[in-house]
């Protein structure tokens, strides 16, 4: 497992608000506007999209973090007030776009959070596939104080992680959420200690990067389909899907590498 981090060339280094680089499949992606908290601007979130439609084929696995103290402190405010109502929900819709970049991309994606994670900061970790907690970390949607509501799919993917009762509470009361609060809630699946985001995140990368590109293609983009579907639809795309996955030549392959005890086995960790 390589984790010596080389810098992106061509297209992605390009891209002046990011700094991205690579080790092996995986592929870091770091937020880089820590003078404004990584305050996402129409420049920042075109250059996300840009960054997940174009990522290397060699890349199976993303890793995305804030640099500085905090991962990201939502929606530039200070491109907020200047838009009318057509602008408006245009630059919501572009959110989308990029977001879905991420959910619904090539690869899976592990969000290393820490210090602020609030309003547009936590509707790009739920686009993710893993969130990642350090000590530090806090989320919040402040939506509600700055009389605005969400707009880059937070009111569609946050309840799905945390619930639709404890995301209103959020953004009518202006409720904070610490690390462990959000661990609890489901924000997040792993809590680690200060500073250690990004070694855990790099980490969950590399095994997700191991799997077979058809098994990461059904976990992201099967499963919330499936989840969405009544039971009857989803028994049946789960059998289409079943069907897909296993018989690729990568899945007879493992299959046949774990009867032969060539595999790893199930162990408690
Ligand atoms: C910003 C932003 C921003 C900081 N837009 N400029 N998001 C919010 O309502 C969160 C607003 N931000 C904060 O509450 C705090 O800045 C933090 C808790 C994130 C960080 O605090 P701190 O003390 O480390 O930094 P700071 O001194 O508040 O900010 C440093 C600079 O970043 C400062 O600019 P400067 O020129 O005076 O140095 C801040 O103005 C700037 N800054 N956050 C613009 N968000 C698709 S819809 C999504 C809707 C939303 O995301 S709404 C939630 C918006």
């Amino acid at each position: 497992m390589s984790n010596h981090f080389l810098p992106a060339t061509g297209l992605l280094a390009s891209l002046d608000l990011l700094t991205i680089s690579q080790a092996g499949p995986v592929l870091h992606l770091q937020l880089n506007r820590p003078a404004k908290r990584n305050a996402i601007s129409d420049s920042l979130v075109q250059q996300i999209h840009t960054a997940f439609v174009n990522l290397p084929e060699s890349v199976k696995a993303v890793v995305v973090s804030g640099a500085g103290d905090h991962f990201c402190a939502g929606l530039d405010l200070s491109e907020l007030v200047q838009r009318d109502i057509h602008a408006a929900v245009l630059h919501s819709r572009m959110w989308h776009a990029a977001f879905d970049a991420i959910q619904f991309g090539t690869v899976p994606v592990v969000a290393v959070l820490h210090g602020a994670v609030v309003g547009g900061g936590l509707e790009l970790a739920a686009a993710c596939q893993i969130r990642v907690a350090d000590d530090s970390a806090y989320f919040g949607l402040p939506e509600g104080q700055r009389g605005i509501f969400v707009g880059g799919g937070g009111s569609v993917r946050i309840p799905r992680l945390m619930g639709a009762a404890r995301m209103t509470d959020m953004m009518l009361t202006g409720r904070v959420y610490d690390a462990d609060e959000g661990e609890r809630a489901g924000l997040v699946q792993y809590r680690v200690a200060a500073g250690d985001g990004l070694a855990k995140g790099i980490a969950l990368a590399h095994k997700m990067a191991a799997n077979a590109p058809m098994t990461a293609f059904a976990v992201m983009h099967a499963l919330p389909r499936i989840v969405e579907q009544s039971p009857a639809e989803g028994l049946f795309t789960e059998s289409l899907m079943a069907a897909a996955a296993s018989n690729t030549p990568e899945a007879q392959d493992r299959l046949r590498a774990f009867l032969d005890g060539r595999a790893g086995k199930v162990v408690k960790s």
